[in-house]
């Protein structure tokens, strides 16, 4: 009955739309259509809010009833925030915040004794790092197209990688780069995850080595980093992960090849020109010294044969990590460079894995390279030069495909199914669409390697993303524009305005691209997100068995049932063991001496879907979050004597405020 009304709305809305573009055509007469929906005309709500025919279509694309989910979900970084942002499209309602770097309240991430330790695995030298620059969200693949089993994402600002499980959406493991103390070509994934990719991008010494910038040449570094992720485990496998030494030129982007291109990793960078800055000496500062040659290079990495050389034996160990270093990687061939115009950002390779699509912010076209051509070129020597290091550099007319001319400040690239590809034009404000070309002219009958629409966004798009956008089976359908600045987008709420993401409709590619929805993100720059089938995504309701410990993805051995709560004390440690149902605590009194060591674990026994209770000591600084059928454990010394009303933080039940109990600490 009630589904049968709201699709009456839907219809009657629709029909709205439909009269106003016939209106605004020209095409029909005056008379006014009446539309009621409980005694309230339709058009004359139009009018009063003064939306226009384009409003009412994209406000009926986008809306959804409630009850009704969205088609897709959008992983979207949380730049500063250290966190990933979960995102519903086409409603562009926010669904989730995964705490990742950062510590997250709600969730008890990173209060917990187990959340906690994986917070801080990948601290850096004794210091506690509670925040993350978290750049590129990567789902992992099976055979090229998203899987929706994990997802990985880097903190540019300390040189992490985070591993989220999505069948909890939880973060299950932080790993600190051993080489450096920057990345920024991370995360991506191979088509069967095989590999985690986390590419480097300051040039710097060994992490904790000092050298002065005279020495920049010789003692600075770059890097790339492929770390082995093992599926079953869900975790990456340091032990068997390594990386490659490269130059000090600044790498950034990388993407990996798919398909004809399966086990080769693209990566850019800039400031070829070794540039070390040092304005206040008399140097050029860094944005014109790192401009100054036409051409920087695409890094070229045969990661298939620099597995192998692993595997046998031929790195060496650099802060206790597996490294390949340059000489070997020249020696071996799996190192090439080709030129690409001047300081570029985005490098993106196309469903078929033919093309490697590159962008510079300083030209306006998108250079497209043929992967057979580069391959070609390596298997005959199509070698011009060499770079200062001895790499490799293959001759730029050889492997280049076209050029495509877009519009100004080209960075990333997304493909949909039909042929074309859309690049973000950061100094224009606007997203292109373009015509790919070789067997994809044949999808779309355009003439190949040509721009097609473009359309204006609210400002300065850095990264864009399509549906299925980096897979071999792209869907197209939507694209949001992760832009930089807002302007006059929102109600002003300070100098610090919030992000803007633009979701456009990019279904009709007989037609023009159409602006969908402004959704204003306020908690950090997100650099990159990636839009699944929300489909694919099977996530628990509950927690498997009671006593369950996230951080495992395993019982924990911590975990009661309901009658085996009980409080222990051996010497100066108290432990207890509690449950949390609704409405109570069991034990409701806990009562120590000052001084004492406090271990808590507490399970909460509940098998009802989103029957969460919460649990905080006040004084203490924690709050915990346990889902059903969670246990988490808290450790702390009760070094505050008195009385503390500890109390469950979730408004659980009728009975909530009284799911409460009593801490004492006696002097
Ligand atoms: Cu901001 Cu990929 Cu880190 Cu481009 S990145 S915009
Ligand atoms: Cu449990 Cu409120």
């Amino acid at each position: 009955m009630i589904k049968k009304h709201l699709t009456k709305i839907l219809v009657t809305v629709i029909a709205v739309a439909a009269i106003f573009f016939f209106k605004a055509c020209g095409g029909g007469g005056e008379e006014k259509v009446s539309l009621n929906v409980g005694g309230e005309d339709i058009n004359a709500v139009i009018e009063d809010r003064d939306l226009t025919p384009e409003d009412v279509l994209a406000a009926v694309k986008t809306f959804l009833p409630t009850g009704k989910y969205d088609e897709y979900l959008l992983f979207a970084s949380g730049g500063h925030s250290g966190q990933v942002l979960v995102i519903g499209v086409p409603s562009m309602r926010l669904l989730k915040v995964i705490g990742v770097f950062t510590p997250e309240p709600w969730q008890g991430w990173g209060f917990s004794k187990e959340t906690k330790e994986i917070l801080h695995a990948a601290d850096y030298d004794g210091q506690e790092l509670t925040w993350g620059d978290t750049h590129h969200p990567a789902l992992s693949e099976t055979d090229g197209d998203y899987d929706g089993q994990f997802l990985f994402i880097n903190d540019k600002a300390n040189a992490r990688v985070a591993v989220i499980d999505l069948r909890d959406f939880e973060t299950k493991q932080i790993i600190k780069n051993p080489l450096s103390l920057s990345d920024h070509g991370g995360t991506m994934v191979t088509p069967n995850t095989e590999w985690i990719i986390e590419g480097g991008q300051y040039g710097m010494p060994w992490s904790g080595e000092y050298a002065s910038l005279d020495d920049y040449n010789e003692k600075y570094k770059g890097m790339v980093t492929f770390w082995k992720f093992d599926r079953e485990k869900g975790r990456i496998n340091t032990e068997e992960s390594f990386a490659m030494e490269l130059p000090p030129y600044w790498q950034d982007i990388t993407d990996a090849g798919k398909l004809v291109s399966e086990g080769w990793v693209f990566q850019n960078s800039f400031n070829t020109e070794l540039a070390t800055g040092g304005i206040e000496e008399g140097n050029p500062p860094f944005e014109a010294g790192a401009s100054q040659r036409d051409m920087d290079y695409l890094h070229v990495i045969h990661l298939k044969k620099a597995a192998e050389l692993f595997k046998a034996g031929k790195t060496v160990k650099i802060n206790g990590f597996n490294v390949l270093t340059l000489e070997t990687s020249i020696k071996e061939g799996i190192l090439y460079f080709i030129p690409e115009p001047k300081s570029p950002h985005g490098v993106d390779v196309s469903p078929d894995g033919n093309y490697i699509v590159v962008s510079g912010k300083l030209d306006p076209h998108a250079t497209v390279y043929s992967f057979k051509k580069i391959k070609d070129a390596i298997d005959n020597g199509k070698i011009k030069e060499k770079d200062p290091y001895g790499v490799p550099i293959l001759d730029y007319d050889a492997v280049l495909e076209a050029q495509v001319e877009l519009g100004l400040g080209p960075l990333h690239t997304q493909f949909d199914p039909d042929g074309y590809a859309y690049t973000s034009l950061f100094l224009e404000s606007a997203v292109a669409r373009w015509a790919l070309g070789g067997e994809w002219t044949k999808k779309n009958g355009k003439e190949p390697w040509k721009l097609v629409d473009k359309i204006s966004i609210h400002y300065n798009v850095g990264h864009l993303v399509t549906a299925e956008g980096d897979n071999i089976h792209p869907d197209g359908k939507y694209l949001v524009s992760l832009n930089k600045w807002a302007i006059d987008r929102f109600t002003n709420v300070g100098p610090l305005l919030p992000q803007n993401f633009q979701l456009i409709d990019i279904g009709n590619t007989d037609g023009q691209m159409q602006r969908l929805y402004d959704m204003p993100i306020g908690i950090g720059e997100p650099h990159y997100a990636q839009m699944i089938k929300a489909d694919k995504i099977k996530a628990w309701d509950v927690y498997p068995e009671i006593g369950w410990d996230p951080g495992t993805q395993s019982k924990s051995p911590y975990g009661v049932l309901a009658g085996e709560e009980r409080v222990k004390r051996t010497g100066n440690t108290v432990e207890v063991w509690m449950s949390a149902v609704r409405s109570h605590y069991t034990p409701e009194r806990v009562e120590v001496r000052k001084g004492d060591k406090v271990i808590w674990h507490i399970t909460n026994v509940e098998r009802a879907k989103d029957a969460t209770h919460g649990f905080t000591v006040p004084g203490y600084n924690f709050n915990l979050s346990l889902e059903p059928g969670e246990t988490q454990t808290v450790e702390f010394v009760a070094d505050k004597q008195g009385v503390f009303p500890f109390y469950c933080t979730e408004f659980c039940s009728a009975l909530h405020l009284e799911m409460a109990g009593y801490f004492l600490v006696k002097p």
